[in-house]
């Protein structure tokens, strides 16, 4: 089936040194030889491919040039889509670049939906699905480290593994259905012994992918981390310190904060999402009050809470309150304002809170900062272990997929230790092969196609 010709702006709106219009399709390099005219007047037919040639883009209806840009055709298959595909390189801002999208649309091409240029990619087989999802991940890497685990998946590094287990998966089974097909002739028997083999050593490999799948997740999506206290104690003090910015107001009025913030930190290549919040309190001000609930949510949903106390006071019931709502979450006690001499007292804290670890500092002085990034990324690692070496799992996806094939492993284990007919192992097999080849794109269905594509911007 013929692909209709589409276009798109791929570089963000707003002003910039240039703005990128991409044509893909068959139509692509008519559609740019009618508008685009080149200073060394040589025909389009004769400007290489991947070369970029100056030019004026020309209004053909309405007669005058519309912007100098450069012009770069990639012939199919070597382009981003494996299709013939154009780029036009206008000066950026907000008139030039859609002007030029719209003479591309009205000479043919139609407005490219999110993702396709990449689901094009995927769908002509130049790559797998696991890559073009890789895509959308290096676009939104919050950290370096996260890039490079995106980055490693665009290579086909997950593929590849996922492959290699669909391939050892897919040879018991020709060797099953070999032994039913032909019983007569001379091919190696399908023990028993020998699929139990296959299957087990796969479902090894596979928990091996997912055990890493945690520190993947928290790669990708980052540790959402609540800061949470009573009014007054520095926490909005503690969000500005941590992002080295005057993000949040502060002020010495009890109740300042009233709105959540939310910003992102890097600790260590592991993307934080950090929370400010309201100072928690019973309070009759009704927008105090709605701040006051929106921080309770925030707890509920957090896999990191700093609790922030001031240590040059005492404790109080609000604290006590706090303590008795977060007692069960992943958490570190933050003693602020040290540098006013610690009046706290340590011991009844932890009792309240055992086990958990605090964190002396003063986010007025920024100090022991530096210190409480230390202890947030050991809570983490301790957890969910290294982010370092191997291959990471970071889509939720993969890792449900993953799931799904070891659970029919599991069951094909089962048949071949009760004695069941071979074929029935072999449908369980077959089972765990086509979980992993929606991690690939070898067995995914349109709906998961769709679902994955949407998640792209317009132009990618
Ligand atoms: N001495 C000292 N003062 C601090 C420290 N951290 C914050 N403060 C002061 O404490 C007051 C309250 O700080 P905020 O950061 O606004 O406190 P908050 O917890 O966000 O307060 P609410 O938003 O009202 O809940 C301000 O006057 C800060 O300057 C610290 O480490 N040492
Ligand atoms: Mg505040």
């Amino acid at each position: 089936m013929k692909e209709d010709t589409i276009a798109a702006i791929s570089t963000p709106m707003g002003e910039g040194g240039i703005g990128i219009i991409r044509i893909s399709g068959e139509e692509s390099f008519n559609i740019a030889k009618k508008l685009f005219y080149p200073k060394s007047k040589i025909s389009f037919e004769e400007m290489k491919p991947r070369t970029m040639y100056l030019g004026n883009i020309y209004d053909d209806l309405e007669k005058y040039v519309v912007d100098e840009v450069l012009m770069v055709k990639f012939k199919a298959p070597n382009s981003y889509t494996a299709e013939d595909m154009v780029e036009i390189h206008s000066h950026g801002g907000f008139t030039a670049v859609r002007k030029i999208l719209n003479l591309v649309l009205r000479n043919g091409a139609r407005l490219a939906q999110p993702g396709e240029f990449t689901k094009r990619a995927f769908i002509n087989g130049r790559i797998d699905l696991s890559q073009a999802e890789a895509v959308i991940d290096i676009i939104r890497a919050k950290t370096d480290k996260a890039l490079k685990v995106a980055v490693d998946q665009l290579k086909g590094k997950i593929s590849e593994k996922i492959k290699e287990i669909m391939d050892s998966l897919l040879s018991v089974i020709a060797l099953v259905e070999a032994n039913i097909d032909f019983p007569e002739e001379e091919i190696p028997e399908a023990s028993p012994d020998i699929i139990l083999k296959n299957i087990s050593y796969n479902i090894e490999r596979l928990n091996y992918l997912k055990e890493k799948a945690g520190a993947g997740k928290i790669l990708r999506e980052g540790i959402s981390t609540v800061i949470v206290g009573k009014p007054n104690v520095g926490k909005s003090s503690l969000l500005n310190s941590l992002l080295m910015e005057k993000r949040a107001i502060v002020t010495e009025i009890p109740g300042t904060t009233r709105d959540v913030i939310e910003e992102y930190i890097n600790v260590k290549g592991i993307p934080i999402k950090i929370i400010d919040t309201a100072g928690i309190r019973d309070t009759k001000d009704p927008v105090e009050k709605i701040g006051v609930e929106r921080a309770m949510e925030k707890v509920e949903g957090a896999e990191l809470v700093l609790f922030v106390v001031d240590a040059s006071g005492e404790l109080e019931e609000e604290d006590y309150k706090i303590m008795e709502n977060i007692k069960e979450k992943r958490l570190l006690i933050i003693f602020n304002k040290i540098d006013l001499g610690q009046k706290i007292d340590e011991k009844k804290v932890k009792e309240h809170l055992p086990g958990k670890r605090v964190v002396k500092i003063s986010a007025l002085r920024d100090e022991g900062i530096e210190l409480l990034r230390e202890e947030i990324y050991e809570l983490i690692v301790n957890e969910v272990g290294s982010l370092e070496e191997g291959i990471i799992i970071t889509a939720q996806r993969h890792i449900e997929a993953i799931n799904k094939a070891i659970e029919s492993l599991k069951e094909a284990k089962i048949t071949v230790e009760n004695n069941l007919p071979m074929e029935i192992s072999a449908i369980y097999i077959r089972e765990a092969w086509e979980y992993l080849g929606e991690i690939t794109g070898d067995s995914v269905k349109e709906d998961i196609l769709d679902a994955i594509f949407e998640n792209f911007c317009i132009g990618k």
